[in-house]
């Protein structure tokens, strides 16, 4: 079948409500920990290893960057949260304009919150789905461990049980956004919004 993300292509990084693209169509924003592979993820689904920039340095995604799969489906890369000492300055920086965004943006639909398979679910992200939660509660949560190609399946087995039983949810993915693996499920799903 055909890839319509690969068709995918970067608007503008914002950082300000201002400077945010038209309200319309459907949003959905890729979440998480610094370095948990939010972007090798988006450039995995897309086909596209150009598209988001990709470090081994944690915090390289420093915008909303917004990306237009078509007219109607739109992907944000947030920057990602939890980077050692400058997280909470960091996350205080963002702060003011993730509020309005969340709270008032009507295309926002479904959140993915990333999370490396080695390290499911840290506070760090808890306090990210609360904060989904409480400031948009309509909106999907979507959980994905990615680098499944790091650990053994028993291993994979453990974080999915883990995650599920601290979330209750069964909204669960597991990638690896080198190997491919995961990722056209990840796709089905993220059309599903549309
Ligand atoms: N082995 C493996 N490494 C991965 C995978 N996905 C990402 N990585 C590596 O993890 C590191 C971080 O990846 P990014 O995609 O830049 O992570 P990010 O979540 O966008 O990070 P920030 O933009 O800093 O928030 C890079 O060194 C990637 O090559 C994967 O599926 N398997
Ligand atoms: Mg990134």
């Amino acid at each position: 079948m055909k890839n319509i993300f690969r068709e995918t292509k970067f608007i503008r990084g914002v950082t300000a409500f201002k400077s945010l693209p038209p309200d319309e169509g459907v949003e959905i924003i890729l979440a998480g920990r610094s370095n948990a592979g939010k972007s090798s993820a988006l450039n995995a689904i897309c086909e596209n290893p150009k598209l988001a920039r990709i470090s081994k340095t944690p915090g390289r995604t420093t915008e909303a960057n917004f990306f237009e799969v078509c007219k109607d489906l739109k992907l944000v890369d947030l920057p990602g949260y939890g980077y050692a000492k400058s997280t909470k300055k960091r996350i205080d920086a963002w702060a003011p304009f993730l509020d309005d965004y969340f709270a008032s943006r009507n295309s926002l639909k479904a959140a993915v919150l990333f999370m490396d398979i080695r390290h499911p679910f840290k506070e760090s992200d808890r306090d990210f789905s609360n904060y989904c939660s409480s400031l948009a509660p309509s909106l999907e949560l979507i959980f994905v461990l990615t680098k499944a190609d790091k650990v053994k399946k028993n291993e994979q087995n453990k974080a999915i049980y883990f995650l599920e039983n601290e979330t209750g949810s069964k909204n669960i993915f597991v990638v690896s956004s080198l190997k491919s693996t995961g990722i056209d499920k990840l796709r089905g799903k993220l059309l599903s919004f549309k």
